[in-house]
């Protein structure tokens, strides 16, 4: 009979601890308190083993069924404290996510992007502006022989024109191109006219440095040979061109001299309150063409050429040509 009562006993001590165990981790908020919990109840020390050390009192044929009884409630509680242990962590996470924003518009820290330098840009421009009214890049070597930065272009030896665009010699008949015309000759002894090329590249002269000179530039030249092509072809390409790059500035055309055009022409244009020499230009030479094999009777054409840095320069106001090549960040950075 007693042994009847402490094992009823026994019986509603779990389930009070049932209870009392399921209630308390219902109510904990926070993962430190369920683990505790844990402890209280489940561990070595906690209330599951106090109550079960009160079994040694039951007959051998009870123990079993507080046993069994006991692994229930014990997986119960572990249910119940691993259930409670993930709803907190997923309510953290949740409630992490919901007051933390990334701004994904913030500039990065410590990386920069950088740029395309003045001068290619200006280049990319230039040649973009030409492609425009479907001219196709021509390229050739910087490095030339007599033939195509001279002779071809009707600068025979010993004639004073070679005087204005003295070069590097390298020995032999190498030399560093005065400018890109080079690239036309060599592009036209390859392809039959009709032609409309542009030339961009580096070019080499004997100068001086200055805060306008320098013996390394950069050129953009034009050629266009077709049957019929006249001055005004040339004036209107030259007309349009300026506009799309300057604005609506007054230009003007004056005549020149150049030993592969004729007639030739130097442009300005009027840029706040001065004329402005800005490209040469001219009718391509009956003598340029006979020396390539094509028909001057035929065929004619213009070409012009134009100095990079000029353009560079007019558009951001840059007062030194020296400012394009020293690599000066806080120069560059201003593009
Ligand atoms: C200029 C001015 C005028 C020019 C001529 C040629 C070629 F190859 F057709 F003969 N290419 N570029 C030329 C004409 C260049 O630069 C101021």
């Amino acid at each position: 009979m007693s042994s009847n009562l402490s094992l009823k006993k026994l019986i509603l001590d779990l389930e009070r601890l049932e209870s009392e165990a399921a209630k308390q981790i219902a109510e904990a908020n926070d993962a430190d308190s369920v683990e505790k919990l844990r402890v209280s109840f489940l561990g070595k020390k906690g209330s599951l083993s106090n109550l079960l050390g009160g079994m040694g009192k039951l007959p051998s044929e009870e123990r079993p069924v507080i046993g069994q009884r006991a692994n229930v409630l014990k997986a119960e509680l572990q249910k119940l404290l691993s259930e409670r242990q993930c709803f907190l962590k997923e309510q953290a996470l949740a409630e992490t996510l919901s007051k933390e924003s990334i701004d994904v518009t913030t500039p990065p820290i410590g990386t920069s992007l950088g740029h395309r330098h003045p001068l290619i840009a200006t280049t990319e421009e230039i040649v973009d502006l030409f492609c425009g009214l479907g001219y196709q890049v021509a390229e050739g070597p910087e490095v030339e022989n007599e033939n195509y930065n001279f002779t071809a272009l009707n600068i025979p030896k010993e004639h004073p024109a070679r005087d204005m665009q003295d070069t590097f010699y390298l020995g032999g008949d190498l030399l560093l191109r005065t400018h890109t015309s080079p690239v036309q000759i060599r592009h036209l002894e390859q392809n039959p006219p009709p032609v409309r090329i542009v030339a961009p590249g580096r070019v080499y002269r004997r100068d001086a440095v200055d805060s306008t000179h320098s013996p390394v530039f950069h050129q953009v030249e034009v050629l266009a040979i077709d049957e019929g092509l006249n001055f005004s072809h040339l004036r209107g390409t030259v007309l349009a061109f300026l506009k799309a790059f300057f604005g609506d500035l007054p230009v003007r055309f004056r005549a020149s001299y150049f030993p592969f055009t004729e007639p030739s022409v130097e442009v300005d244009v009027e840029w706040r309150g001065r004329w402005l020499e800005v490209m040469g230009c001219g009718m391509v030479d009956p003598a340029v063409l006979e020396g390539l094999g094509l028909d001057p009777e035929r065929w004619s054409g213009f070409a012009a050429g134009l100095g990079v840095e000029r353009f560079c320069m007019v558009r951001h106001g840059v007062d030194d040509i020296r400012r394009l090549y020293t690599s000066d960040l806080r120069f560059l950075e201003q593009f």
